[in-house]
């Protein structure tokens, strides 16, 4: 055979090679891209114990802040978790890997009632990671009155003292809701009136903060506030004073997933990651740490038997197990389509006044 012509077969079978299966090497990394405060380090020790795999996990505060930065072309993302309302969006702008769910067979731990869920049907794309509410969060030894409903937010006693969640959905929500409108609203002259309902509120607030607004609660700075129900949950562990109520117009309800982005660099990695997180004994760890409601009966059955204390604990407080008076009464947030850069834009110049 001419040189030419072997270098031209050799040529070919480099081509055609990778593609008939030929064994491609494992990751030996894991980027993970998820919420601050939500997944606890043991856990991805652990991970990185059994795998051999080294995990970085950058983290942000918002599901916004998690979109913009993948729009914008973040693109070494292995596992991503955005909440119900932005999987939609991310499923419709073709952000997300498919799954293939035989390949996470911790799938089967989790309560039936949290998968197959509107925003993807089937779970092609998701997992569930964790659920709760949002909703009032109050220290009865420092209030002047304890809070009913989120309209009594706005009473002048509670100048300076009250600490809110940085999530333009949930507190536009919360304004939308106080004024008798849908908090999924996208009529502009309601979410304008919710953005004044917004300005007048400012005098009582004393910060925004998504990551750790219980220690506000904590150390007696705030004395009310809307939270995320771990967030709650952190703040009555530590002071038994706190309550966490459904107020009278309803709290919010949500769910978020773990998710693999498009063109993720270790996608093997990041289904080992999805089928981890769902092992009862690691997913207990998560409730543990961030006491978020679990969707994994199995993990649930997991606690009870092996931290009967624990569990008693995560059964009585509505932050963790919301009762019917919470589930009751419960809106979720849903994609406004293009009516979220109006949100955004309200937002915006809400929080520069
Ligand atoms: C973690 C907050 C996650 C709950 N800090 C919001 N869906």
């Amino acid at each position: 055979m001419k040189l030419y012509r072997v270098i031209a077969v050799l040529a070919l079978l480099v081509m055609i090679l990778p593609a008939c299966g030929a064994p491609k090497a494992q990751s030996t990394v894991l980027n993970l891209y998820g919420w601050s405060d939500y997944i606890p380090q043991q856990l991805l020790d652990n991970f990185s114990a059994k795998y051999g795999l080294k995990v970085n996990y950058d983290t942000y505060s918002s599901n916004e802040e998690m979109l913009a930065k993948l729009q914008a072309g973040a693109s070494g993302y292995d596992v991503v978790i955005p909440s119900d309302y932005t999987v939609t969006i991310m499923i419709k702008q073709g952000m997300l890997e498919p799954l293939d769910i035989s390949q996470i067979p911790n799938f089967s731990n989790l309560d039936k009632r949290f998968i197959n869920r509107d925003y993807d049907p089937g779970n092609k794309y998701t997992v569930p990671y964790q659920w709760g509410t949002t909703a009032l969060v109050y220290d009865k030894t420092t209030v002047p009155f304890e809070p009913k409903s989120y309209a009594d937010l706005w009473d002048p006693r509670f100048k300076g003292r009250l600490v809110l969640l940085d999530d333009e959905r949930e507190v536009m929500g919360m304004a939308l809701q106080v004024l008798g409108y849908d908090r999924n609203t996208i009529d502009s002259n309601q979410l304008q009136q919710a953005e004044q309902k917004l300005i007048e509120l400012k005098p009582n607030i004393l910060k925004f903060d998504s990551d750790t607004p219980e220690n506000s609660i904590i150390n007696g700075e705030a004395w009310a506030g809307l939270v995320y129900n771990g967030n709650a949950s952190l703040a009555f562990a530590s002071d038994p004073n706190v309550a966490y109520i459904c107020p009278t117009e309803g709290c919010g309800i949500w769910f978020d997933n773990l998710a693999i982005p498009k063109n993720a660099p270790h996608k093997d990695a990041a289904l080992k990651f999805l089928d981890f997180v769902l092992d009862p004994e690691q997913s207990v760890l998560i409730s543990k740490e961030f006491p978020y409601s679990n969707p994994n009966a199995a993990a649930l059955d997991y606690m009870k038997t092996n931290d009967p204390e624990f569990y008693a604990s995560y059964i009585d407080f509505p932050g963790t197990n919301p009762p019917d008076s919470f589930l009751a009464n419960a809106k979720p947030i849903i994609d406004v389509g293009a009516a979220t850069t109006l949100y955004d834009s309200l937002w915006t110049d809400f929080k520069a006044k």
